[in-house]
This record gives C-alpha cells, structure tokens and sequence, in this order.
C-alpha cells in the first residue's frame, strides 16, 4: 500500500482542504494536470454531522454519520464526475477516510438527512448499533475519553475527544468500513489518508486493507493496489510508535514539519541539513509522507503550534521549496483557505472557522486572477509560482542524489539533485555572493522562483553555468524569495 500510485512522471499530492468536487474536477483539468501534480487529499466524502454552534466548523466532516457520499463538498454525482475527469488528466483523487469513529454526542441529522444519536449509538444510516462500539470492556479510563496518551490501550479503545469509536475488532465493523472503501475504489479513486489511524490497532488495520479490492482498471493497471498513508502523530515521546505502523502502509511524519519550521525561522542554522532525512530521526524516506503544515497544525489543532504556514509566507515558501528539492518523503502541499485568526492567551479563538461560503452556507468556489492565484477568500499555496515551479523541478530531477552540498557555514545553502537541477536557499542575514559548482551542463537556464519560461522567454532571472558547471549566484538576505532554484527542463 506504500506506493503512491502517481501517473508517470508526478510526485507530490495537493490537500485541497474543504474543496468542493466541481472546484476540484475543474482544477485537475486547468492546473493541477498541466502543472505536473500527481494528485489530491480532499476532504472527507461520506456523510457528516452538520454543526450549528459554531456555525459550520471545518471540524464538523470529521464526525461520521453514515458513509453515503453527500457532503458540503457535493453530492454522489459530483463526486464521480470529479474523480473521472481528474483521472482523465493523470490526477489522482486521495480520500481521507475517517473510519476510527463516529459524532460525538448528541443527536440530529446529516449532510445526506440521515439521522444519528451518539447518546444511544445509533447509526442507521450505515447502520450501526451500540454493538458496533468500544465500551467499559474495552476502554478503561472511566469517563471513556483518551486522556493518558502514554497507554496504548486507552489511546486505542477509548473515545478521541469523545468521538463514539468504533469496535473495529469486530468483522461486522470491519466490513461495513471496508465497503465505504471499496465503494470509493471502485468509483476510481487511488488511495486514502485514513483519520486517526494511532487511535486503531495495527492488527485491524492489517484486517480492514487486506479486504480492500484492487484498483479501477478503466483508470489504472490491472493488480494495483491502493495508496494508503496512515494519520500518526509520533513525535518520538509516547508509547505508540510510527514503526508500528509502517509495515502495513505510509505514515504521516509529523516530525519533518517542526524540524523544518526551526530550520527556516532561523532557530536551527540550514547548513545542518545536509543531512536531512533519517539521521534526523524521521523514519524511512519510503515510509512517509511528508508536508510543511496540515490542516489541524495550521490552526493550532492536533497538538498544533510550531509549524511554518502561509500566514509565514516568506519562511513558508523557502521551506516548500527546500520539501520538493529534497529527495526524501513522498511530498505533500497543504493548499489552505484564509480565515481571521484570532490569538488570545496562544489559542487562535476562530480556528474552527469553516471554508468561504456563500449565504446559505454552501462553499464558496475558489476564483482565479491572471497570476494564476486565487481568490475568494481560498489561499491556494498550490498556485504560488515559487510552490508549483519546485513541484515540476521535483519531477525533473526525480531518482537522483544530492549532490554538490555548499554552505556557509551557517544558513546559507545549496544543493544538485545529480547533474538534473540546482537550488540555492540563503536564510542567512548577509547576501550571498558565490561562485558555486551545480553540477549542470554548460547552458543559460531560467530561475523559476523569481519567474517563469514562458513562449521561449525567462521572465525571472537567467542563471549562467558554464563549461566547468559553475555558476555565480547573488542572492539579497532582504529578498521576499531568497532562493534561486534551476532545471534542466528551463534551459534557455
Ligand atoms: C470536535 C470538538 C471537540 C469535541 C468533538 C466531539 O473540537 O471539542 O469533543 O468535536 O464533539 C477534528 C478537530 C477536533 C474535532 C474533531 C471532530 O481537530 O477538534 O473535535 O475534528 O469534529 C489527536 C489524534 C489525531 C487527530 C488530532 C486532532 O491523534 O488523530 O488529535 N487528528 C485527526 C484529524 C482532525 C480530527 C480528527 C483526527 C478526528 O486530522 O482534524 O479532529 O477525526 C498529542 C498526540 C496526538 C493528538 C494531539 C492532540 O500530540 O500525540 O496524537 O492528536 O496530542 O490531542 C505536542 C503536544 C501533544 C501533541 C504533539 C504532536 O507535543 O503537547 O499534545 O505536540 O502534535
């Protein structure tokens, strides 16, 4: 399950957090395909509680009601068109599954109508019944909450923050949750993230995926099996480990995005991380999926604070560009909405501001400007040029090595992947002004932080390299985008 699936040629994923499909069908055809992504995290798709107080929190699609496909995002027919017309274009859709629990408490209705009570644990809607849940045999912490996050036991048979929690040891539970998946599958989707996966065991975990078809055929090789990465958040100081986990699929590395927000912020001199990736105590380079921000870290859920996010840009666009030089992890872009944080005592009190919406509290679809960015309140990182220009340069200079590592000894780097690209990141509070060896063939090649190739033209900066493969590099510590990143795809 750990293999991403991609059309050839794509590597790194886009979240497109609270989307709504008709957004995203069209996104696939106009950007995301041409641009040289290899697929989309969407929101959940099956059927949520819909909260009032607050009024439509983002949070609300992580409370399961039923796995019909109705949701905020759209309906069934939507649904199938947008994964049909994305995989047309070599997109591939990623559904974040959350198959851990259910609502909370209290009762009411769906986003498709169907009714629910957490009170007595009833579901019809699937259905589930109080049978199908964790109770006082399995969960032992008395009030039937995850408080002590150090006993395994208790994190995976009681309730995250009270969410009802489904007695996944069960084969009835097992095979309602594994025909929601296989539904999706067969629809044509290519993998999932799957919600709260530390909060399962790895044993019915292993049980649910081993019941899971294969993929679509109208869209992918006979025999292939689904991408799955696995929601773990092991920051290497409690009793349940991302290892336990990594034999059956990915895991999310949690890890990857503190480490470089430190980097980046200036806390932690860049010249250390020459050695990125496992020596800093992050799992294998196979087992991960790696991202900057997510959607709870963002806004301080999760266990939050700490991370780079857009509302960082400058800091956030350097450690972007350094995620998809890099060869580790299989990268992923959060792709945000903006909302008006509010800060009190460190808690942001708007955090769970829900997506753009219109009147009636139907999304907003995301609008686009001639820079190709967006508006309407959606933030799409996807579409920074400095962010979409290194997912085609990580499609360039993808099985390649790094190579020709420079730095100043201090926060100032540089590195090739092989003799395919280059990039220069100077987080340091002097220019830098080097000759550097990029490992590239002679030639002029266009700098696709500062712009673009376009109709046989560089509108940003042109880098030299000469015969010897090198090349000089002025870089202005008061540059908005300190970083000059070359390909061999934008040879002029
Ligand atoms: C909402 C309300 C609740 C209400 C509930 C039920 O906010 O007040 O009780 O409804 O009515 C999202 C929101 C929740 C929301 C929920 C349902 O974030 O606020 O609850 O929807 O609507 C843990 C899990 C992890 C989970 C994360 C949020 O392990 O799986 O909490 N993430 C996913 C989703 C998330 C979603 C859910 C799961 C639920 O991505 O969007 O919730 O489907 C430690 C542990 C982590 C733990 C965190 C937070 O980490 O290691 O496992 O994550 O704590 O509890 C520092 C911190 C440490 C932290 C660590 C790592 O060291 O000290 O606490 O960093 O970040």
């Amino acid at each position: 399950f750990s293999n991403p699936t991609c059309a050839p040629g794509r590597y790194t994923i886009t979240h497109l957090f609270e989307w709504k499909w008709t957004d995203i069908a069209d996104e696939c055809e106009k950007f995301l395909g041409p641009y040289g992504y290899c697929g989309v995290q969407i929101s959940p798709p099956n059927e949520n509680r819909v909260v009032t107080s607050p009024n439509r929190p983002w949070w609300e699609r992580y409370q399961p009601v039923s796995y019909k496909l109705v949701t905020r995002s759209g309906t069934e027919a939507e649904f199938r068109n947008m994964v049909d017309r994305c995989n047309k274009v070599n997109v591939r859709i990623y559904a974040d599954v959350v198959i851990n629990h259910m609502t909370g408490g209290g009762s009411g209705s769906g986003t498709g109508g169907s009714h629910y009570d957490g009170g007595s644990l009833s579901y019809p809607g699937v259905p589930f019944s109080s049978w199908d849940f964790n109770a006082g045999s399995e969960c032992h912490s008395g009030d039937g909450d995850i408080h002590n996050y150090n006993d395994p036991n208790e994190v995976r048979n009681c309730r995250l923050v009270s969410l009802r929690d489904l007695k996944m040891s069960k084969d009835y539970v097992r095979d309602k949750v594994a025909d929601y998946m296989n539904n999706l599958i067969n629809i044509g989707v290519a993998g999932f993230r799957v919600d709260a996966a530390k909060h399962m065991w790895p044993g019915d975990l292993r049980a649910v995926f081993g019941k899971l078809h294969n993929l679509n055929t109208k869209y992918f090789n006979s025999g292939q099996k689904p991408f799955i990465f696995q929601e773990v958040i092991d920051m290497g100081g409690e009793a349940i480990k991302a290892a336990e986990y990594t034999p059956i699929a990915r895991v999310t590395n949690f890890i990857y995005g503190i480490k470089i927000a430190d980097v980046f912020r200036g806390n932690n001199p860049a010249k250390y991380l020459k050695n990125w990736g496992s020596a800093w105590g992050m799992p294998s380079p196979f087992d991960v999926v790696v991202f900057i921000d997510n959607h709870d870290n963002q806004r301080g859920h999760g266990g939050g604070g700490g991370v780079l996010t857009h509302f960082e840009h400058r800091a956030y666009k350097m450690a972007t560009a350094f995620m998809l030089a890099h060869p580790y992890g299989f990268t992923r872009v959060m792709s945000s909405y903006d909302w008006p944080r509010n800060i009190v005592n460190g808690e942001d009190k708007n955090n769970w501001y829900g997506p753009p919406h219109n009147g009636d509290m139907s999304i907003k679809g995301r609008s686009i400007k001639a820079d190709l960015s967006c508006g309407n309140g959606w933030t799409c990182e996807h579409r920074w040029r400095q962010i979409y220009n290194m997912v085609a340069f990580r499609n360039l200079v993808f099985g390649t090595t790094v190579n020709n590592w420079w730095d100043n000894g201090n926060k100032a780097i540089a590195f090739s992947r092989g003799n395919r690209g280059f990039i220069v990141i100077n987080d340091d509070t002097a220019d830098v002004n080097a000759n550097l060896q990029t490992g590239l063939p002679q030639g002029t090649y266009c700098d696709v932080i500062s712009g673009n190739y376009e109709n046989g033209a560089c509108t940003g900066n042109e880098v030299h390299v000469g015969g010897d493969g090198r090349a000089h590099f002025h870089i202005s510590h008061q540059s908005e985008d300190p970083v000059v990143a070359i390909h061999i795809g934008k040879l002029l």
